[in-house]
């Protein structure tokens, strides 16, 4: 078997070095767009920075640029599976690790983002009993590295912005809304109705889904500003 290795999420820098245009970019330059549906990685809502995830990557997107930079590298890359993703995040958080321990490595909506929410948004959150002094001085999203490492030695795989895994929801109604016919995209025959999960919890939700790295779905075409990916590489030894 390969060495498996997960890299950290993905960044805007990497992202435009595939020269890639995504889902969200064609429709938008196509002109048949809404206005809520009007930002892209480029612009997800807030400034990006190259150190920041990034985010409004579809799941085809992210698939799409693994196969870019597997060509790119004597590698392959990958997303990692559902099962790859919650081995290695089942081993990530000790058990019985303090709120304290957990607030230095995890980007989540703690202090920082109630107030934020309350200050910009007039939005009141009340903290979780034991969380009221957790922050990690974020409101937003946190340049990948700003906090602290897991056990495994990863940054943000919990937090921050949730991750695109391979498979399919199998949870629920598997079947979202829009067009339910295949199609080829980039190579690949897409089935749109298909929901995709991620997880793993984002800087604009509780601790509770960063704690239990948590899953969520979208159909293979949507995107959200808190939904990035990481990649996994295969080491091939022989080469
Ligand atoms: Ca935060």
């Amino acid at each position: 078997m390969k060495p498996l290795v997960f890299l950290t999420k993905i960044g805007p820098e990497n992202w435009s070095r595939s020269g890639y245009l995504t889902g969200r970019e064609k429709a938008i330059r196509s002109g048949n767009v809404n206005e809520e549906d009007r930002y892209s990685w480029r612009e997800p809502g807030y400034a990006i920075k190259d150190e920041y995830p990034v985010s409004m990557i579809d799941w085809h997107d992210a698939r799409a640029y693994c196969r870019w930079l597997s060509k790119e590298d004597s590698n392959y890359y990958r997303l990692p599976t559902l099962e790859e993703w919650e081995y290695v995040a089942s081993i990530s958080v000790p058990e019985g690790e303090s709120n304290e321990d957990f607030g230095r490595k995890v980007n989540f909506a703690d202090m920082s983002y109630i107030k934020w929410l309350k200050e910009f948004h007039g939005k009141t959150l009340k903290p979780e009993k034991g969380w009221e002094n957790i922050d990690d001085g974020f409101a937003g999203v946190a340049p990948v590295g700003s906090l602290q490492p897991d056990k495994m030695g990863l940054y943000d795989l919990r937090g921050n912005v949730f991750e695109w895994v391979d498979g399919e929801d199998l949870s629920g109604d598997s079947k979202g809304e829009g067009d339910e016919l295949e199609r080829l995209w980039e190579g690949e025959i897409v089935e749109w109705h298909v929901r995709r999960p991620f997880r793993g919890g984002a800087y604009c939700f509780s601790e509770y889904d960063s704690k239990n790295a948590s899953i969520a779905s979208l159909t293979g075409h949507e995107v959200r500003d808190y939904v990035g990916f990481r990649v996994l590489c295969e080491i091939d030894e022989d080469k």
